[in-house]
């Protein structure tokens, strides 16, 4: 079978056929891994080169923690996190650059700016999103959230949380397309963690295949999330490491194309291998 291929801007062309590690770097004092971790934007900048080393094909930057309880952060605040760091890593142009973020007066700056993929978690439900993605030429992710962050996590309920999310993940791709967004800029997340119990978690990993069924990249990001933690007994994220690096394998053998990470040199390494045996 053909490789799918993802268009990200006009400079980065990726072919799917082997998996792609997408770092993560949270410039926030408060997300749930890596908050408060890069304080000076030197710091972040040269956190970004170690992944770019380490492996990464894609930087995600993010400004807004979506862990349930975050503080609020206004648009103004997340673009002053976010901007300079964009602008400095698309200049250097090694990686594409992602951001991460809801809202459309944060994505379209950083778009501006060259950031060659719109990153959303609540999967372009906001038409002013959709209209920076269709009058730009950027990759994106259409992830899936039950409701909004601060309660996604109070007793999520599905009939068949794969079907739905699946149904979800088709109509919103579906929908940017007739916005004007090519099908070769789409790339689909069941959104692990977000609106999902730790069984819905393993049930998407478990049956990912019916997400690749749909006929676009998929990404997945289990990093250090707290269903690795549940398994674990681990409360402390930065010990949850090694499990995160089994649930990117899997998610890989499952079909995944992409894997969003804090952990770049691990995962790379055990894609890597894992790929080579698939072969
Ligand atoms: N998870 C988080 C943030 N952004 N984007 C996609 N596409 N998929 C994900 O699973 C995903 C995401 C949450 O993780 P993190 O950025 O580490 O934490 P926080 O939201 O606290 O900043």
């Amino acid at each position: 079978m053909k490789p799918l291929n993802w268009h990200c801007g006009p400079d980065h062309r990726f072919v799917l056929d082997h998996p792609l590690v997408m770092g993560i770097l949270n410039v926030t004092p408060d997300s749930f891994s890596d908050g408060g971790r890069h304080a000076s934007p030197r710091a972040a900048t040269e956190y970004a080169f170690s992944m770019i080393a380490a492996g990464a094909d894609i930087i995600d930057v993010g400004g807004e923690s979506t862990r349930p309880g975050a503080a609020p952060v206004t648009d103004a605040e997340e673009i002053a996190r976010v901007l300079p760091l964009v602008r400095e890593l698309a200049a250097i142009g090694t990686v594409p650059v992602s951001i991460d973020t809801r809202h459309a007066d944060v994505a379209r700056p950083c778009v501006e700016v060259g950031a060659s993929i719109v990153n959303d978690v609540s999967g372009f439900r906001d038409p002013a999103m959709v209209e920076v993605a269709a009058a730009s030429d950027v990759g994106v992710v259409v992830m899936h959230m039950l409701g909004e962050p601060a309660t996604m996590q109070e007793d999520p309920v599905y009939e068949d949380v794969v079907a739905e999310v699946a149904a979800f993940l088709g109509e919103r791709a579906e929908m940017l397309r007739e916005a004007g967004v090519a099908r070769e800029r789409i790339a689909v997340d069941p959104g692990i963690g977000f609106g999902k119990t730790t069984e819905h978690n393993l049930e998407l990993l478990r049956r990912l295949p019916e997400i690749v069924a749909l006929g676009y990249p998929v990404l997945v990001g289990a990093s250090r999330k707290r269903f690795i933690g549940n398994i674990l007994g681990e409360d402390d994220t930065a010990r949850r490491v090694h499990g995160s690096v089994g649930a990117a394998v899997y998610a890989m053998l499952g079909g995944a194309h992409i894997v969003r990470v804090h952990d770049v040199a691990e995962t790379y390494q055990a894609l890597a291998v894992a790929s080579a045996i698939r072969g």
